[in-house]
C-alpha cells in the first residue's frame, strides 16, 4: 500500500517542548513546598521514563522518598500540565524547523496527519494554539495522547491506537520521531520512522530508523523514505 499518512510524535519532534516542559515542573515543584528542582542534566536523565507522572515516581524512588503520594503525584501532574498551558500561551515556543511545511505539503497533496505522543492532548491542543493558532483537532486528522493507552513509548501502544483511529496498516503509514524511546515505539509498531533528534535527545542511538535528520527542513512528500521499509 502506497503512503497514506504521516504520524507525528509531539514533544521534540514538532517543537522543543522540553525545556518548557521541565520549567512547569520546577515551578509546581516550588508552588507545592516539595523541595525539589530538575536541572537540565537531572531532566536529560529523567527524560528516558516518558510520561510526567511516570517520571516524578522515578524521581521519588532515586531520591528514596517515601513521599508524595501516586495519588499527590497525579494531582501534581494536573497542576504541572495548567503551568504548561501557561508559558505556552505567554508564547516563543517555535515550530522546529520544516514541520509547518511538510504537514501543510502533507496535506496539500493528500496524505492524512496524526499524533502519537505521551503527553496528554491538552498540552497537544496548547502547543497547537501557540504554534497553528488552532485546536490540535484542526491540525490533525486523528491524535493519540498520553494517558489514553496503558503503557507509554517504548511500548507500541499510542502508535496503535494512532493507526486504529485511522483504519491504516503500519505499512501505509510513516512515523516522525525524536527519542530512542520513540523510535522503539514506532518499530515496535511495525512503522517505518524518521527520526529528528532534538536538543535533549541528541546523544542517543536511532539503529532501525528509515532515515535520520538534523531537522525536517526542506523536507517534501515526495522526498520521504518509501514504506513498508519497517513492515517487511
Ligand atoms: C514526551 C514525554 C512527555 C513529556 C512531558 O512525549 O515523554 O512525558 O516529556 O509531558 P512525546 P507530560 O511522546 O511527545 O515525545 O508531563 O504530559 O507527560
Ligand atoms: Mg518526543
Amino acid at each position: 500500500m502506497s503512503l497514506a499518512a504521516l504520524i507525528f510524535d509531539v514533544d521534540g519532534t514538532l517543537a522543543e517542548t522540553e525545556e518548557a516542559h521541565r520549567e512547569a515542573f520546577n515551578d509546581t515543584f516550588a508552588e507545592a513546598g516539595l523541595g525539589w528542582h530538575w536541572s537540565r542534566a537531572d531532566y536529560t536523565r529523567l527524560l528516558r521514563t516518558t510520561g510526567g507522572k511516570e517520571r516524578m515516581a522515578r524521581h521519588r524512588e532515586e531520591i528514596g522518598a517515601s513521599g508524595p503520594t501516586d495519588a499527590e503525584i497525579a494531582a501534581l501532574h494536573k497542576r504541572k500540565t495548567a503551568r504548561y498551558g501557561e508559558i505556552l500561551a505567554a508564547g516563543g515556543l517555535a515550530l522546529r524547523p520544516g514541520v509547518a511545511d511538510l504537514i501543510e505539503t502533507a496535506r496539500a497533496s493528500g496524505l492524512r496527519l496524526a499524533v502519537a505522543t505521551t503527553t496528554n492532548r491538552p498540552n497537544v491542543d496548547a502547543l497547537c494554539a501557540a504554534c497553528w493558532g488552532r485546536p490540535a483537532g484542526e491540525v490533525f486528522e486523528v491524535i493519540a495522547a498520553g494517558d489514553e493507552v496503558a503503557a507509554k513509548k517504548p511500548a507500541p501502544d499510542v502508535f496503535l491506537l494512532a493507526l486504529e483511529r485511522l483504519g491504516l496498516p503500519a505499512s501505509a503509514c510513516l512515523a516522525f520521531e525524536d527519542s530512542r524511546n520513540g523510535l522503539a515505539s514506532a518499530l515496535a509498531a511495525s512503522l517505518a520512522c524518521v527520526v529528528t533528534p532534538s536538543l535533549y535527545t541528541a546523544r542517543e542511538r536511532f539503529e532501525g530508523a528509515a532515515l535520520t535528520l538534523p531537522s525536517l527542513e526542506g523536507l517534501t512528500p515526495d522526498a520521504l523514505p518509501q514504506v513498508p521499509a519497517a513492515a517487511q
